[in-house]
């Protein structure tokens, strides 16, 4: 242990209080000097923003790494059984302010770094935000991630490393712009490159049969190409707990080795083609939300991903077994949607063609191993790749779904003879005007011994409706998990004060167990408390009219209710609905200046799926009405409406604690959760919404005196729907909601182009899918009770307060329990530090 070695040796003489493991101010201090200097390049002097930012960043993934490894080799010998969540988007948020929440370190770290004259907040704001998801299919799968930690459940994220996630949105003119977003452009200290686990993803090519040496007849599979994944893992602390989990994205590169022929033969320009054709494997997130994108390449992401995290987990298994028999006993694998659902066929290839299993010996392994979660109902987000493009990548594959369907349709035949209709609707291949389509939920369900949706209704919904067949054959695999949020990101670090002040009364055991905060019920009659409540949700509007100010240049009065709608943006969630509502007050404001208003700002953010016109056209409407009304002197600040662009983790954490009130407005039936929904109640927003996803489940939990319920049923919706349902009825017989479409309609929102608006008119007059000319009445009453409730100010509060303390159920770590306890059948392990 000399001072200046260069090479020290990590263990074990690693001690809690070396330099890069200690956790007392002098060691913070030095520890982010020193990587200012070393790893920056840079001194005090001339060090920006930025350089303090990743200065900081290593100090704390220094302080994660000691645990991290322990985890990690805890995994690699332990028998115990390990999670492997399987997901395209992992939408993560910031890491720098998370892992200080969860190293228990916040406010220390805040302290030194405000002690040294930095602006801390400043120095967060730096870390771009890995947006590696669309929304909250990404999200959820980063809180379970956190939950997992948290409860100490042995746990792998498995991805793809997007070398450009979700697209950067802007405003341009009211319309949407898309920038890339070029996140690793200075580097991600949040990662550790693992180059020696690379390993080989064969796509493309043929099959041809051959003997073994025992004579039996197997299938080789031939590929045209080969491509290289290699794993960058980034570490996932629990809150308070010395589990710290991997995050393995994989990102795709050229094979130098296939590429040597061509590159000696002088083919040097083809050569380098076949490297940025493999590279793009990993390059970009599809920026769809609910809707299947159906591209070659996304299929070879799909696969990338999945083949390179199974044959991560074999070896792994094959490390400390001599065979894979038991290999359901030590893996138990979640499928986050249909998009990592290849994994089912691929698993029997490997198990069958590389390990000489029999096909019934790996296809019980494999639906031993597997469990699927669906996330929507919506019938055209369905994932069915048609088969002629399936087998021109991945040519074995086809061949062995279509070895699972013969077999299981056999099975089926046999269960239910002459059910031919049933047989189809089970059956994982479509047939649709002579071509085959694979149904990417049939086979998921087909190969996996569990199917959650994501909410009671969802739940009830699926069974009933979207995988009927599959209830009726199998009702014991079907389970609801009704979604959660993390309270760490969506309280703690989103909302500091509120946090404090819950602290103070209960202590601060509530983020490890959220039920603890109906402890705070006993403080709703104290004035004092409701008082500072009150205040906190006050400054908290405070902080996003500046954020607004600053950002659009729009004045907001902090004493209007912010009525927030952030989330994508969808037909089906209806943030059209909220502008016939604004539109509506405008109207009644313009037929008489003087009539009585509650002061409102209607807060919107989200972003539209780039090829998704009507999405777009609704940004650019609520930005053309939000032209008109800011501005009308009639108005007189009584409405204001404001589009905040880019709406991603960071800023959501900005608005979720802003927020009086919550738009949850889908047509019921369609969201099948919902999660944003659950980071408003917590925070002390009221929730308006329809009877659609968690909402449910949320007016149960808060009670329905303290929710503002509207519009039909999903039971009503279908009814309506089977007897013919015409929007334009609604719009001849009411006044009001003729008087709104009327205005869109003449080009008032518009510079007197009665054609910009057209297609949304024309959609909800002719055909309204999404029916929401039959639920504008209901929203509208319900509106004004929500003006009516605002005003009882001490009222508004207890209500505010009582969503907030009852929403324990929407914890992600109540989700991961159920998970844990129904699903994957695993204990905690806890993590040893010291031998
Ligand atoms: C949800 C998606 C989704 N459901 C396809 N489905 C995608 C489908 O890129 N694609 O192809 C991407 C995403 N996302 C959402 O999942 C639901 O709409 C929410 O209601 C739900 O809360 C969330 C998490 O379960």
């Amino acid at each position: 242990e000399t001072e200046n070695s260069l090479a020290p040796t990590i263990e074990p003489t690693i001690k809690v209080e070396d330099d890069r493991t200690g956790m007392s101010p002098k060691a913070l201090k030095r520890a982010f000097f020193d990587n200012l200097f070393f790893l920056q390049g840079t001194n005090r002097a001339d060090a920006s923003l930025y350089d303090y930012y990743v200065a900081l960043a290593y100090t704390i993934r220094d302080r994660l790494l000691l645990r991290f490894l322990k985890t990690v080799d805890t995994y690699k010998t332990e028998q115990g059984k390990l999670v492997c969540y399987l997901s395209a988007e992992f939408l993560m948020g910031r890491h720098l302010g998370n892992n200080l929440v969860n190293l228990g370190i916040y406010d220390e770290v805040r302290q030194v770094i405000e002690e040294l004259g930095l602006d801390f907040d400043e120095i967060l704001e730096q870390e771009p935000d890995p947006g590696l998801g669309n929304g909250g299919l990404g999200r959820l799968a980063a809180c379970f991630l956190d939950s997992l930690a948290s409860l100490e459940i042995p746990a792998i994220g498995y991805g793809i490393r997007y070398e450009f996630g979700i697209f950067h949105q802007m405003l341009k003119n009211g319309w949407q712009a898309e920038i890339p977003d070029n996140w690793l452009r200075f580097g991600n200290p949040w990662e550790l490159p693992r180059p020696d686990e690379t390993v080989e993803i064969k796509l493309g090519g043929f099959t041809e049969l051959y003997h073994d040496d025992k004579g039996n007849t197997k299938v080789n599979w031939v590929p045209e190409r080969i491509v290289l994944a290699i794993p960058h893992d980034t570490p996932v602390p629990g809150y308070k707990t010395n589990t710290v989990n991997p995050l393995r994205l994989w990102k795709a590169e050229a094979s130098e080795a296939f590429n040597f022929d061509a590159f000696n033969s002088g083919q040097y320009d083809q050569a380098v083609a076949e490297k940025m054709d493999a590279e793009t494997i990993s390059k970009v997130l599809y920026p769809n939300d609910n809707t299947p994108a159906g591209r070659e390449l996304r299929l070879a992401q799909q696969y990338f991903f999945v083949c390179a995290s199974l044959q991560d987990l074999i070896r792994l298994h094959l490390k400390t077994n001599k065979s894979l028999d038991n290999f359901y006993e030590r893996f138990s694998i979640q499928l986050n949607d249909t998009h990592p659902a290849v994994a089912i066929a691929e698993l029997m290839r490997l198990l069958v063609d590389e390990n000489g299993l029999t096909w019934e010996q790996a296809w019980s392994i494999t639906q031993k191993t597997f469990a699927y979660t669906n996330h929507t109902l919506m019938p055209e987000a369905l994932e069915r790749w048609p088969a002629s493009l399936f087998g021109k990548l991945l040519p074995r594959h086809l061949e062995i779904i279509y070895l699972i369907n013969h077999h299981f349709l056999e099975d089926v035949r046999i269960w239910f003879p002459d059910q031919e209709e049933l047989v189809s609707k089970l059956s994982i291949i479509e047939e649709v005007r002579g071509e085959k389509l694979i149904r990417m939920a049939n086979l998921a369900c087909v190969g996996s011994h569990s199917i959650n949706g994501v909410a009671a209704l969802h739940t009830e919904l699926l069974k009933k409706d979207t995988l009927r067949e599959f209830a009726l054959l199998w009702p014991k695999k079907f389970f609801n998990k009704t979604n959660g949020v993390t309270p760490r990101r969506w309280i703690l670090l989103s909302n500091p004060k509120l946090s404090q002040l819950i602290s103070e009364k209960i202590g601060d055991n509530w983020l490890k167990d959220l039920s603890e905060m109906r402890q705070l019920e006993a403080y709703i009659d104290d004035p004092e408390f409701c008082t500072r409540w009150r205040n906190i949700k006050q400054e908290n509007k405070q902080n996003l009219a500046a954020y607004i100010l600053k950002t659009r240049n729009i004045e907001v009065d902090v004493n209007s209710i912010f009525d927030v709608q952030v989330k994508r943006i969808h037909e089906y969630k209806r943030q059209h609905l909220a502008v016939l509502h604004i539109i509506a007050l405008y109207n009644r404001i313009k037929q008489n200046p003087n009539v009585e208003i509650v002061p409102k700002t209607f807060i919107f953010g989200g972003k539209a799926a780039p090829g998704y016109f009507m999405a777009k056209l609704i940004i650019k409407l609520v930005n053309s009405v939000a032209e008109i009304v800011n501005k009308d002197p009639d108005v007189a600040g009584r409405i204001k409406v404001v589009f905040l662009p880019n709406f991603n983790v960071s800023l959501g954490q900005r608005i979720y604690p802003a927020a009086d009130l919550s738009e949850q407005v889908s047509t019921a039936g369609k969201e099948a959760s919902g999660t944003g929904n659950m980071k408003f109640a917590m925070n002390g927003a009221l929730t308006i919404g329809t009877l659609d996803g968690a909402n449910i489940e949320i007016r149960e939990e808060a009670g329905a005196e303290n929710f503002f319920l509207f519009g039909l049923t999903a039971e009503e919706v279908y009814a309506k729907k089977a007897e013919g349902y015409n929007p334009m009825d609604y719009y001849t017989h009411n006044r009001e909601l003729k008087g709104v479409i009327d205005r869109i309609k003449s080009g008032y929102f518009s510079y007197g182009d009665p054609d910009l608006f057209k297609p949304i008119v024309d959609s909800l007059l002719n055909n309204d899918q999404y029916m929401l000319l039959a639920d504008f009445q209901s929203y509208i009453d319900c509106q004004e009770k929500v003006s009516q409730a605002y005003k009882d100010q001490e009222q508004w509060t207890r209500m505010s307060i009582l969503n907030s303390t009852r929403m324990a159920k929407f914890s992600s770590d109540r989700t991961i329990r159920e998970y844990c306890n129904e699903i994957w059948k695993v204990s905690p392990v806890k993590i040893q530090l010291e031998d």
